[in-house]
C-alpha cells in the first residue's frame, strides 16, 4: 500500500526573512510589492502570521495591507514590515528542504517552491497490529518536521493521506506548524464540510458558478450527481465527482524537475576545433554523471547544453526523451548531438568561435 504526504512551509517567504533577519523575529511581516507609503501597486506574496492578524495575506492589493498596517498602528501596534523579497534566498533554502524531504521519501514531486508530495511504500498489513503503516506515517512525518525545524529554522505543516488530494486537503487543515493524519475510512468525512474551494482545480470562477447552484461545501457537490455536473463542466464533472469522494489516483510523479545537475567550463582561449570541444563536452558530461549517480539520481528525461559565443551570446539546446535515461553512455550520445549544430551553420551559421560550454541534466528520478 501506499501513504502520500503533502508538506507545505508556514508562511514561506516570511518565515525565512524572519530566519535570516532575527531583528525582525517576531513582528509581523509583508513581502510583496513596494507599498510606497500606501500608492505601491502590486500585490501581498505573503505575510507571516503576526501581519495576518492585521487581516493582511497573500494576492491582497499592498495599498491594502498598508491600511491595515496604518491602522495597526493607530491601535498602538507594531507597524508591518515591508519586503520586496530576496527570491535567491528563498530559491536556496526551498532546494535544501526539498533534498531533506526528497532523501526521505520512496517517490518525490515538488509541487512548488514550498510545497512536496512524498510516497511512502508499506506492505499490506493489518491496521490493528503493531506496525500499522498509518502511525509509522505519522512518527515519520513528526521526525521530518523536526529535521527540516533543526536544519533550516522554519516549520511546516503536512497532511497524511490515502492519495496526493486528501493529503493535500489535510496539510492545510491545522496551519502552522500542524500534522493531519487522515485515513482511508475518515476520507469522506474529512472533506465533507470544506468549502468546495478546497479541492485543487476548483478556482474562484468555479466556486462562483457553484454558489449560484447553492453548492458551498463538498458534501453539497457530492449531492448534485455526475449527471448534473457532467452537465455544467462537461468530462471534467467525472473529475469533480471523484474528487468530491476523495478518491485521486494521480501518481507521486518521481521526477524532481526543479532539480538539475550541470557544469560549465571557460576555455583558456576561444576556440571553434570540434576535436576538442566534443572532448571536453564529453568530459563535462562524465562530470555531470557522476554528480548524479553521487546524490543517488537513477535516471534523468531531459539533457541540456549550453554554448555561450566569443561576443558573449549564450544560447542553450535541449532534449526531453519520451523515457528516462540511466547511462553515461546514453548522456553522452545525447551531448553529442545537441552539441553537433554549434559546430557547423546550424547554430553556428558566421562561425563565431566559442568561449564557454555546459552540460546539464533535468527531470531527474531516484
Ligand atoms: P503558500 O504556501 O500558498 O503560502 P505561505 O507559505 O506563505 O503560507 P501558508 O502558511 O498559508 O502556507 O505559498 C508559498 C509561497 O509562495 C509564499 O510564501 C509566497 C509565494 N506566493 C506568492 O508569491 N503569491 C501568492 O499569491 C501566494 C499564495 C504565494
Ligand atoms: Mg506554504
Amino acid at each position: 500500500m501506499r501513504i502520500i504526504v503533502h508538506y507545505d512551509m508556514d508562511a514561506f517567504f516570511a518565515a525565512v526573512e524572519e530566519k535570516y533577519n532575527p531583528h525582525f523575529r517576531g513582528k509581523p511581516i509583508v513581502v510583496g510589492a513596494d507599498p510606497r507609503s500606501g500608492k505601491g501597486r502590486g500585490v501581498v506574496s505573503t505575510a507571516n502570521y503576526a501581519a495576518r492578524k492585521y487581516g493582511i495575506k497573500s494576492a491582497m492589493p499592498i495599498s491594502r495591507a498598508w491600511q491595515f498596517s496604518e491602522e495597526a498602528q493607530r491601535r498602538g501596534e507594531p507597524a508591518a514590515i515591508f519586503l520586496t523579497g530576496n527570491f535567491r534566498l528563498y530559491a536556496e533554502v526551498s532546494e535544501r528542504i526539498m533534498k531533506i524531504l526528497a532523501e526521505n521519501a520512496d517517490a518525490f514531486e515538488p509541487a512548488s517552491v514550498d510545497e512536496a508530495y512524498l510516497e511512502w511504500k508499506f506492505q499490506n498489513t493489518n491496521s490493528k497490529s503493531q506496525t500499522d503503516p498509518w502511525k509509522i506515517a505519522e512518527e515519520r512525518a513528526k521526525t521530518l518536521k523536526k529535521e527540516i525545524l533543526d536544519q533550516e529554522g522554519l516549520t511546516c505543516s503536512a497532511g497524511i493521506g490515502p492519495n496526493k488530494l486528501v493529503a493535500k486537503i489535510a496539510s492545510d487543515f491545522q496551519k502552522p506548524n500542524g500534522l493531519t493524519v487522515v485515513r482511508p475510512e475518515d476520507v469522506k468525512e474529512f472533506i465533507a464540510p470544506m468549502p468546495v474551494r478546497a479541492i485543487p482545480g476548483v478556482g474562484p470562477k468555479t466556486e462562483e458558478f457553484l454558489r449560484r447552484k447553492g453548492v458551498k461545501i463538498i458534501r453539497e457537490l457530492r449531492e448534485v450527481g455526475e449527471g448534473k455536473l457532467v452537465r455544467w463542466f462537461g468530462k471534467w464533472g467525472i473529475d469533480l465527482v471523484e474528487k468530491a469522494r476523495g478518491v485521486s489516483d494521480r501518481p507521486v510523479s518521481g521526477e524532481w524537475s526543479a532539480k538539475s545537475i550541470g557544469v560549465e567550463e571557460t576555455f583558456e582561449s576561444d576556440t571553434l576545433n570540434p576535436a576538442f570541444i566534443l572532448e571536453r563536452a564529453d568530459a563535462l558530461a562524465t562530470q555531470v554523471f557522476k554528480r548524479f549517480a553521487r546524490e543517488s539520481f537513477e535516471s534523468f528525461r531531459t539533457a541540456v547544453v549550453t554554448v555561450r559565443f566569443a561576443d558573449f551570446k549564450t544560447q542553450t539546446r535541449s532534449h526531453t526523451l519520451p523515457q528516462p535515461l540511466a547511462t553515461l553512455s546514453g548522456l553522452k550520445g545525447e551531448i553529442l548531438r545537441l552539441f553537433l549544430p554549434f559546430l557547423d551553420r546550424r547554430e553556428n551559421p558566421h562561425s563565431k568561435p566559442i568561449r564557454l560550454i555546459g552540460v546539464r541534466v533535468e527531470k531527474l528520478s531516484r
